[in-house]
């Protein structure tokens, strides 16, 4: 798989976190395998999360009410889009993979993340209408999530007190990522790595790399409700 790209969206404060390990792990064996890995370090990079006027730079189309959905739409044709949002669609553009690692924060990605998310995908470059879910801009791109819970397997089963976790990835695989053309790659959940033994989490660390060696011919799953719900 020499010459793949791979983009890793990381969100952690601590590079000797869980998160900051199973970064670590995916750099390497992309490396090996002698893929062009790029990772975007959001907290390092101060990602600023706030989707603002600021985003668009020249003229706006209507300053007496602010859209930020077709003021951004029409900034991407023009070329009028900030400079950090612009950098992350080269990367975006450039990527056969997008891995997004993450602790989970409220049954989501971290604000930080999410930010990315808002300012990045764009319509127009991710998305448009016509345009979405199997006609996404992305597709022919694969997207997975790699994140790490507090609480454990357990609790998110669909009889546990957080319920099935298909039940949170709805919004994110489906909403998002399905909806810009990505196909999906089951997700990489390292359970309550604060709970438990070291021995365990390196288990962990050891798991998602070997999964990794074999990414390239993981088929995606079928990322409709019945994937989620049934
Ligand atoms: P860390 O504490 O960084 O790591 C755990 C342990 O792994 C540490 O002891 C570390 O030293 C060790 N470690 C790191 N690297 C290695 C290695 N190479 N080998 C062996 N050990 C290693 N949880 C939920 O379940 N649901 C929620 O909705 C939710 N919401 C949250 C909202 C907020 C705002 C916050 C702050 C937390 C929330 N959490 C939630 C909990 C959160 O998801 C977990 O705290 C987080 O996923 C743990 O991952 P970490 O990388 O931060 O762990
Ligand atoms: C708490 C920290 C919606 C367990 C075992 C982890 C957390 C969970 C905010 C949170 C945690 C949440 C929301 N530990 N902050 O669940 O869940
Ligand atoms: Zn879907």
């Amino acid at each position: 798989m020499t010459g793949k790209n791979v983009l890793i969206v990381y969100a952690h404060q601590e590079p000797k976190s869980m998160n900051g390990s199973l970064k670590n792990i995916a750099v390497d064996v992309f490396s090996k395998q002698g893929c062009n890995v790029t990772v975007s370090d959001l907290y390092t990079m101060k990602f600023n999360a706030a989707a603002t006027r600021s985003d668009i730079t020249g003229d706006l189309c209507n300053p007496q009410h602010f859209s930020y959905s077709i003021e951004t739409k029409e900034a991407f044709k023009k070329g009028c889009l900030s400079e950090d949002i612009l950098e992350e669609q080269r990367k975006v553009h450039e990527a056969d993979l997008i891995i997004f690692q993450f602790p989970l924060y409220w049954f989501s990605f971290p604000a930080i993340m999410k930010g990315w998310i808002d300012r990045v995908f764009v319509q127009g470059f991710a998305f448009d209408f016509p345009g979405c879910y199997d006609t996404g801009l992305l597709k022919g791109k694969i997207a997975l999530l790699s994140f790490t819970t507090g609480g454990t397997e357990d609790m998110f089963s669909k009889e546990g007190v957080k319920g099935d976790v298909k039940y949170l990835l709805w919004p994110i695989q489906h909403g998002i990522l399905h909806f810009c053309g990505f196909q999906v790659l089951a997700p990489q959940i390292s359970y309550a790595p604060e709970y438990v033994a070291e021995a365990k989490r390196r288990d962990m660390l050891i798991k998602w790399a070997q999964r990794l060696e074999n990414i390239w011919e993981e088929p995606p799953i079928d990322c409709t409700p019945s994937w989620y719900f049934h």
